[in-house]
């Protein structure tokens, strides 16, 4: 056998090993997925994830301080008037989950509410 063919047999085993990784693969960054709050609702209202991908969610506020909490999946974040506050979550449930406002933030704050589909 050539070294140069024994050389490529050998970084074709250790790839399939996953030791090399396999060019392309790179893992791709986490989606990010941007909800506006507002007085009294989120934007979008609904959104759908996959079980297992990684996403950041991002929460922008458009005018007062909100809040976003999904206690069964343990997120809660916290954006001041106006700012933008992001946390890195990986649904690791199925199921529909409802997230709330978790910052007082006048009459309708206690229907600010934001529908999440995780699916497989
Ligand atoms: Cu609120």
């Amino acid at each position: 056998m050539k070294p140069r063919f024994l050389l490529q047999v050998l970084l074709a085993a250790a790839s399939l090993a996953g030791i090399v990784p396999a060019a392309g693969r790179a893992q791709a960054p986490p989606r990010r997925i941007e909800i506006t709050a507002s007085r009294f609702n989120y934007n979008p209202g609904t959104i759908t994830l996959k079980r297992g991908e990684p996403v950041i969610l991002v929460l922008k506020s458009a005018d007062v301080a909100h809040g976003l909490r999904f206690r069964d999946l343990h997120v809660d974040l916290n954006a001041r008037a106006g700012s933008t506050a992001q946390i890195g979550f990986t649904p690791d449930k199925i199921g529909e989950f409802i997230g709330h406002c978790s910052v007082f933030c006048g009459s309708g704050h206690g229907s600010m509410q934001l529908r999440l589909h995780v699916v497989n």
